[in-house]
């Protein structure tokens, strides 16, 4: 069975969120978003292995496509202003008016969620992309994504 019906990208250069933002969309992909628990499991299993969002640090955390950018602190996805279908925040978060953005990391002992940062901040980040079921491969350009996924 497939879960998350995603194609994930890993970018480990640290950038500010405008910039991590616009490069996802420059390969017509989307700051990482989690839908569910599950995708969420999967992917931070998949992150850690790469050494990324392995320390229990707020400044070991990779960017979400999230934000409260002129909205006054109602967090909505950056791709389509909408409420995000799943949030899971760390423990105390969001907790500050002028952290506009959303970070993902194991922070403050909540075992993996999000908290609200300064969007000039850099992290790493990850794009993603629906798999593409009408071609042959579910992950375009093969090169530049991965596929994520769960045999059951
Ligand atoms: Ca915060």
């Amino acid at each position: 069975m497939r879960l998350g019906d995603k194609c994930i990208s890993v970018y480990l250069d640290k950038v500010n969120w405008f910039d991590a933002d616009r490069k996802c969309r420059s390969t017509n992909a989307n700051l990482l978003t989690f839908e569910n628990d599950v995708e969420r499991s999967l992917t931070t299993e998949y992150l850690k292995n790469m050494g990324i969002i392995s320390k229990s640090y707020y400044n070991d955390s990779i960017w979400i496509g999230i934000n409260t950018l002129g909205k006054n602190r109602t967090f909505v996805q950056a791709k389509n202003g909408k409420n995000p279908n799943y949030v899971r925040w760390c423990t105390n978060q969001p907790d500050n008016d002028n952290q506009e953005c959303v970070a993902y990391a194991d922070f403050a002992g909540c075992n993996y969620g999000y908290h609200d940062y300064d969007c000039t901040s850099v992290f790493p980040f990850v794009c993603e992309t629906k798999v593409r079921h009408e071609s042959n491969y579910l992950c375009l350009p093969r090169n530049n994504f991965v596929e994520v996924y769960h045999e059951t």
